[in-house]
């Protein structure tokens, strides 16, 4: 516990507060925040306010102070927890994660930097090339992931559009050998629209290219420096770039090229981000039944960056191919229809091209030529930084799958910090007052649950072979969770006000209520592209591009299987990534946002409350408090402290192993801060187990010495 600050700046953990109560909590954080103390420990758990500015605290002088130190020596910072994470990865050579959470804003992204850096800062002292190399890499990796996957939003001008869960693999003395990213449903929507009215932008990259690029580079392209001609992104309004737009080109191109990208994969990243553009200033008009493009310079344009003929990018914007029987012919696309495949073809360039960025960041970091038998085991630290919970003015299928991972992962906090804890206590019989705290479980099944869960009622929609709109899904949903306490809509709830509209349907979330509109719910799940695309992409002769589009080998009579659907693939992406976290051990970094306008001043009390209240924060703490830091089965806990007592050493003639250990602990005069389970004995703080360590470390020397002199006959 940490207790070495001045108390003028609040109780560094708050497990140390007189009165667990929401005020003294809120008081504490507020104390702190005021006083520039961002981080504040709950036992192992950092809960980090965002400062909303730049600190002071991240320097080469702060690394040191926490490098190889003990969590409560120091005050409560990332680093400490970073530290130990490292720590239990390296001296018990246990996989480990640190799981950032937190909602949109709240500094989640930041935090997963830092802990990035800090790690490569204290590793490798030995300055092998290798390491350094991968190190640099792994760090790279992070400037080219958010250029293409961040976006400004009237929640966080820098806010991740895709979730983050990265192993960085260790070899057995600690260094960094690899790494490996898997990303999670990008918000690819972003690509084609954005919210009108709101502080909305693309990704990214698209104004990175069109400030920084040279001019040469955008004549190639076709590129205008103005960002109000491209339609595709002057929907959101704000067209204003940042200041940093042209610097930071330049800087992820620099990275590209460090992590390994050939040039002419640079230019073909570049090319895509191009051909989106103009393909959202295509129009297509019709003459008669037929439908046209109406300005087909634009068509050239395409072909031109696709490296494919001009007439095949036509016909794949017009047509498509269906095969009937035997037959195959081509289809006229209405003009919806085509509209629809060109927007969906954006989407659909866009997110292959994300994917295929963390590939080759993961072909490029991936642990090569490791034999356990000459190297020892492999470890991993995961970092995990994913898109917080959300909720916008207009809520869609995007927000429901982030909002459903935000549920996931605090199912996950309760699972490991609050039920199994307590769940321990009662299994080994020791004292325990049951702690309450919301379950969201029901809210998980709500979304998940085979045949009755909001996902498989989407699936069911989409599967159906007529037309099925989104609001036949909101019936079907009605008609299925008429009596779930966590939904409504307002045919469910007719005279509730803050349902607005009846195509929205309303959960009750672990972190607030959010209205989700179902329009575009069936579109966004089947994610449909046509196939004559894929093939399209396959047939450039840019072999880069066709690197991306395999699946374009396919002839239409040989595309039989219908894809998963968007939900499908989700859930299945988000139960793997929770199974994966709870197969390590876990440290928690909870962030909170303290004000809505980005102040480093306001501390909104309401909204931090709030925070607070539904990241199970006091339930923690009382969990925490009146549990256990440290806990050994009787045997083990023996075997490394038996030296320390004449009761215990060499062998103790006591009834069982318990009272042995009743016995050594009495002793040594720790009987206060432990209790006995069944099996285990269980240390109220880490203090006791470091005073035992000491004393162990202390007598070991003495045996050593005593056994070194028996040896050389002086004694
Ligand atoms: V989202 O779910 O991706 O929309 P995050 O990731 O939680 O969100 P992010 O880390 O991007 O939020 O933080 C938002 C902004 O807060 C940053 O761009 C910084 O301007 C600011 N911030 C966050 N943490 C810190 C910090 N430790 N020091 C200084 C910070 N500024
Ligand atoms: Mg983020």
């Amino acid at each position: 516990m940490a207790e070495h600050e001045s108390l003028e700046f609040g109780k560094a953990d708050f497990v140390l507060l007189d009165n667990v109560s929401l005020e003294e909590f809120m008081a504490n954080l507020k104390l702190r925040f005021e006083k520039g103390r961002i981080y504040t420990y709950i036992g192992e758990v950092v809960v980090s306010v965002n400062p909303y500015r730049a600190m002071n605290i991240y320097g080469r002088d702060t690394i040191e102070q926490y490098k190889g130190r003990e969590l409560y020596e120091r005050p409560p910072h990332l680093f400490a927890i970073a530290d130990a994470a490292y720590k239990a990865m390296k001296r018990r050579n246990k996989d480990t994660c640190i799981v950032i959470s937190g909602e949109s804003g709240a500094g989640k992204t930041e935090a997963s930097k830092y802990i990035m850096q800090y790690i490569a800062a204290i590793t490798n002292p030995s300055q092998r090339a290798e390491v350094e190399r991968v190190k640099n890499m792994l760090l790279k990796s992070n400037c080219v992931l958010e250029a293409f996957g961040n976006a400004k939003t009237n929640r966080n001008d820098n806010s991740s559009r895709f979730g983050k869960y990265m192993d960085i693999n260790f070899d057995f003395k600690g260094d960094p050998i690899g790494g490996h990213i898997n990303n999670y449903l990008l918000e690819k929507s972003r690509v084609i629209f954005q919210q009108e009215g709101e502080l909305q932008r693309c990704f990214k990259c698209i104004f990175q290219l069109m400030k920084g690029a040279p001019d040469a580079q955008l004549r190639s392209l076709h590129i205008q420096r103005d960002p109000t001609a491209y339609t595709y992104i002057k929907v959101g309004g704000q067209i204003k770039s940042s200041i940093n737009d042209s610097a930071d080109f330049k800087a992820v191109t620099d990275a590209m090229k460090v992590i390994g990208f050939t040039t002419e994969e640079i230019q073909t990243v570049y090319k895509i981000l191009a051909t989106i553009l103009h393909l959202g200033n295509l129009k297509f008009g019709s003459d008669g039944d037929v439908t046209l493009i109406e300005n087909s310079k634009l068509v050239s344009i395409l072909g031109d960056l696709l490296s494919t003929k001009d007439e095949n990018v036509e016909k794949a914007l017009l047509y498509r191919t269906v095969a009937t029987g035997r037959d195959v012919i081509d289809k006229q696309h209405t003009h919806q229809e085509a509209s629809y495949g060109r927007d969906a073809l954006a989407k659909a360039i866009y997110e292959r091209l994300f994917c295929w960025i963390v590939g080759r960041i993961n072909d490029i970091i991936e642990v090569k030529n490791y034999d356990v038998r000459v190297h020892g085991k492999n470890t991993v630290i995961g970092v995990l930084d994913i898109y917080g919970f959300e909720i916008f003015q207009n809520n869609s299928f995007e927000q429901f799958c982030i909002n459903y991972c935000n549920e996931k992962l605090q199912q996950l906090f309760i699972q490991l910090v609050l039920k199994q804890e307590q769940e321990e206590y009662q299994r080994e019989g020791i004292p325990w007052k049951h702690i309450d705290y919301f379950n969201n479980q029901i809210i998980v099944d709500l979304v998940e649950q085979q045949h009755k869960g909001i996902f498989a009622v989407l699936d069911e929609a989409c599967m159906n072979v007529g037309k099925v709109t989104d609001e036949m899904f909101l019936q079907a949903l009605n008609g299925k969770l008429v009596k779930h306490a966590h939904y409504t809509s307002r045919k469910l709830s007719p005279t509730d006000k803050n349902l607005e509209f009846d195509r929205d349907f309303r959960i009750r979330h672990y972190a607030g209520d959010v209205a989700y509109s179902v329009v575009g719910f069936i579109d966004k799940n089947k994610d449909t592209l046509f196939q004559d695309f894929k093939r399209l992409l396959y047939n450039s002769s840019n072999p880069v591009l066709k690197a991306m589009w395999p699946e374009g080998k396919l002839r239409i009579t040989e595309v039989t299987k219908r894809p998963l659907t968007a939900a499908t693939l989700f859930k299945n992406s988000m139960i793997s990534l929770v199974e994966n976290l709870a197969s390590k051990e876990p440290y928690y970094v909870r962030c909170i946002k303290p004000n809505e306008v980005k102040s480093p001043l306001l501390f909104e009390h309401e909204r931090c409350k709030h925070q607070v209240e539904y990241l199970g924060l006091l339930e923690n703490v009382r969990v925490r408090r009146a549990g256990f830091a440290n806990r050994q089965i009787y045997p083990r806990f023996l075997q490394r402290y038996k030296m320390i007592s004449e009761f215990t050493w060499p062998n103790h003639d006591l009834p069982s192993d318990k009272e042995a250990v009743k016995r050594l602990l009495q002793s040594c005069g720790f009987e206060h801060d432990v209790a006995y389970g069944k099996t285990k004995v269980f240390i109220r703080t880490p203090r006791t187990i470091f005073s035992l360590e000491e004393q162990r470390a202390e007598m070991v020397k003495r045996i050593v010495l005593f056994l070194q002199k028996v040896w050389r006959g002086t004694l």
